[in-house]
């Protein structure tokens, strides 16, 4: 709300003097005025700069030395306060041959997409996973989870967790496991199996909450898109895009985080684009560039970029690009906030 100022008579300014000693503020004096957008800026991070730096960490940082190797990916506006954007947490994550990140749960929701190396697993909720290039993994809030790295080259994904609004709620609880690593109860694949092949469990109630679906391999994803984009007309300014779902509902993976990728051809030059969401982009593959709030960025496979709330973005591609973005559109959908537009 922008209020006209108040006529400021001496009597005036002693009243809203007199009631801040009472912890009280006049809404007739605010500035701030009621407008869409936050105070976080668009920012792109080079893999180039990236990698050398998570390999580097390896040599300082030892396994006993943190629970988890991540680097934290921080607004330049919201630095020291572990955000890259008011609502989303994105730390990249390195995990070396023979090394393990200890069990533990916690209310966040956290995802992982995998951008380099084989032979690290995921166990959630007792069920092992392999984590392979591209594959979207969901982590569902308070279950328990741990990692290891199995193969013989270090592995590196991005964490993508809604750890902004436990802290805003005062909601933020975790506990370690007993155990390094917990029991593994459920063979590899049984989430797969059960619910995601457009089957599901013969006794299965749908219900609300983060998708039961573990693992969503690129492989698939890639595929899915391909056809697409060979066979139906391109969004104007997403080229083919889909959203990751929750199998057992069709909404999101997660109460508050919507996961997406999308292909853009070769020359693809997409339309500017606007949207209260918070988007963090993780670029798979290819090379192109984006201009987010007049902010022209370069990007090559595995840079990430963020376009906070209401930056109006368009994307072009210099070869294929896959891209995959996260936001926080659930909790903004669930709370009717959403705003979207095509410029
Ligand atoms: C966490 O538990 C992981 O489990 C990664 O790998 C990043 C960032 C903040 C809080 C918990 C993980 C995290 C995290």
């Amino acid at each position: 709300m922008t209020t006209h100022a108040a006529t400021q008579t001496p009597e005036l300014q002693a009243f809203s003097k007199d009631i801040r000693s009472l912890e009280l503020s006049p809404l007739w004096e605010r500035t701030v005025s009621q407008k869409p957008g936050t105070p976080c800026v668009p920012h792109h991070w080079r893999w180039s700069e990236l990698e050398p730096l998570l390999l580097k960490s390896c040599e300082l940082i030892g396994k006993k030395d943190a629970e988890r190797r991540v680097l934290m990916l921080e607004n330049p506006t919201l630095r020291g306060q572990s955000f890259i954007a008011q609502t989303l947490f994105t730390g990249l994550q390195i995990i070396l041959p023979g090394e393990v990140a200890t069990a533990h749960r916690h209310t966040p929701n956290a995802m992982r997409f995998v951008m380099k190396g084989q032979g690290a697993y995921t166990s959630v909720g007792g069920e092992r996973s392999m984590m392979l290039p591209g594959d979207f993994i969901v982590t569902p809030n308070w279950s328990w989870h741990d990692h290891g790295n199995i193969g013989t080259e270090p592995v590196i994904w991005m964490d993508g967790l809604d750890s902004a609004f436990t802290k805003f709620f005062g909601a933020t609880f975790r506990e370690d496991y007993p155990t390094e690593t917990q029991p593994l109860y459920r063979a590899e694949g049984t989430s797969a199996a059960s619910y995601g092949a457009a089957l599901l469990p013969v006794d299965f109630r749908p219900e609300d909450g983060p998708s039961p679906l573990l693992r969503y391999p690129y492989e698939r994803t890639r595929e899915a898109l391909e056809t697409l984009v060979r066979n139906q007309p391109l969004h104007r300014a997403h080229g083919a895009k889909l959203r990751y779902a929750n199998p057992a509902t069709g909404k999101h993976p997660f109460p508050t985080m919507a996961a997406f990728m999308q292909l853009l051809p070769r020359r693809f030059s997409g339309s500017a684009y606007r949207t209260t969401e918070n988007t963090v982009f993780n670029v798979a593959e290819g090379s192109g560039r984006v201009v987010i709030s007049g902010q022209t960025f370069d990007f090559g496979p595995h840079d990430i970029f963020v376009a906070p709330s209401w930056c109006d973005y368009a994307l072009s591609a210099h070869e294929d690009c896959v891209i995959f973005t996260y936001t926080d559109r659930p909790a903004q959908e669930a709370t009717g906030f959403l705003r979207e537009e095509e410029l």
